[in-house]
């Protein structure tokens, strides 16, 4: 419990940095100009990617839930998610951004969530207008990669690391969707360590102010428990239960050696990290719906 304290408190650090109080502003702003809302939360992590801030932003604005990123999630795992996030009032859609079709999905999903407006105004005889989306989610889930997909054109600036949007910015993607960018928003503190823990492993925060053997432990645990055969496979070592003996078979596995003769953790740490956002763990959920009481 002290060392969740401990993680926890680190885990704090500046990461609600000065742009995204400014963004939400904006987006609170902006929200009078917009439909819907679509908010991407990251199929790996369905829990901890959902913006507790976004109630208060969004309101009461129709919503469409975009899981992004299932190419790297555990499909059995994503297919639980979307039936425990989807009701009455809220479609889930789950998708590859880099892939899939998303203009179709997008297109049928926004209309379908906005079919009460679209009726409405065809009764009074008016052409529907196209549809406004404000795009929200935590950094790095892919917003600005769907709105070039769907606009077919590099539009807003996108890249595989946290905080590149800076500015709201709207794109007409096709004759009936308009997209308002968003920066990635995160929110001040993590009540619960194991959602900071999860958006660190997934690259929603800096590597720069992460505590990373902590972050590389936590994620080890998991990986231990739940997909033992996909760690083994990977680095070949045999698997025990301490997070930190594994971390230093990798170093000795694969020849991370010092010049003064100790392994050298830093370089596991950051190589063990970087295999597993790159995939080469294969596919890993982070989190299970019935963990979280979802
Ligand atoms: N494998 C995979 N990669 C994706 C997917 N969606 C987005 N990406 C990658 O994720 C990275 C981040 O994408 P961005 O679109 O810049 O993310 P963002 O949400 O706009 O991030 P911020 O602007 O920092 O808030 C890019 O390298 C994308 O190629 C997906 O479904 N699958
Ligand atoms: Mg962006």
């Amino acid at each position: 419990m002290k060392d969740n304290e401990q993680n926890a408190s680190k885990l704090n650090i500046n990461w609600f940095p000065g742009h995204m109080t400014k963004a939400k502003r904006e987006m609170q702003e902006k929200l009078k100009m917009v439909d819907m809302v679509i908010e991407c939360r990251d199929a790996r992590i369905p829990y901890s990617s959902k913006n507790p801030l976004l109630e208060e932003i969004i309101q009461q604005k129709p919503r469409l839930i975009l899981l992004t990123k299932i190419d790297k999630a555990d499909p059995v795992r994503t297919k639980e998610w979307i039936d425990c996030l989807s009701n009455d009032t809220t479609q889930v859609l789950a998708v590859n951004v880099l892939k899939d079709n998303v203009v179709s999905l997008i297109t049928t999903a926004s209309q379908e969530c906005m079919k009460a407006m679209i009726e409405r105004q065809k009764r009074r005889g008016i052409n529907p207008r196209a549809i406004r989306a404000m795009v929200v989610g935590i950094p790095n889930v892919g917003k600005s990669t769907l709105i070039n997909r769907i606009a077919n054109k590099k539009a807003v600036q996108a890249a595989d690391r946290p905080g590149v949007t800076r500015s709201l910015t709207w794109v007409k993607v096709t004759k009936g969707l308009e997209l308002l960018d968003t920066p990635g928003v995160l929110w001040p503190k993590f009540e619960d360590e194991h959602v900071g823990m999860c958006l660190a492993v997934t690259g929603a925060i800096r590597d720069e102010i992460l505590p990373l053997e902590e972050v590389c432990a936590y994620a080890m645990r998991h990986l231990i428990q739940y997909y033992p055969q996909q760690l083994k496979e990977r680095f070949d070592v045999e698997i025990v239960d301490d997070p930190y003996v594994m971390i230093e078979r990798i170093a000795a596995r694969r020849g991370f050696i010092k010049a003064n003769n100790q392994l050298d953790m830093d370089r596991a740490i950051q190589r063990f990290l970087r295999d597993i956002r790159d995939d080469f763990v294969g596919r890993i959920t982070w989190e299970f719906v019935d963990e979280t009481g979802e």
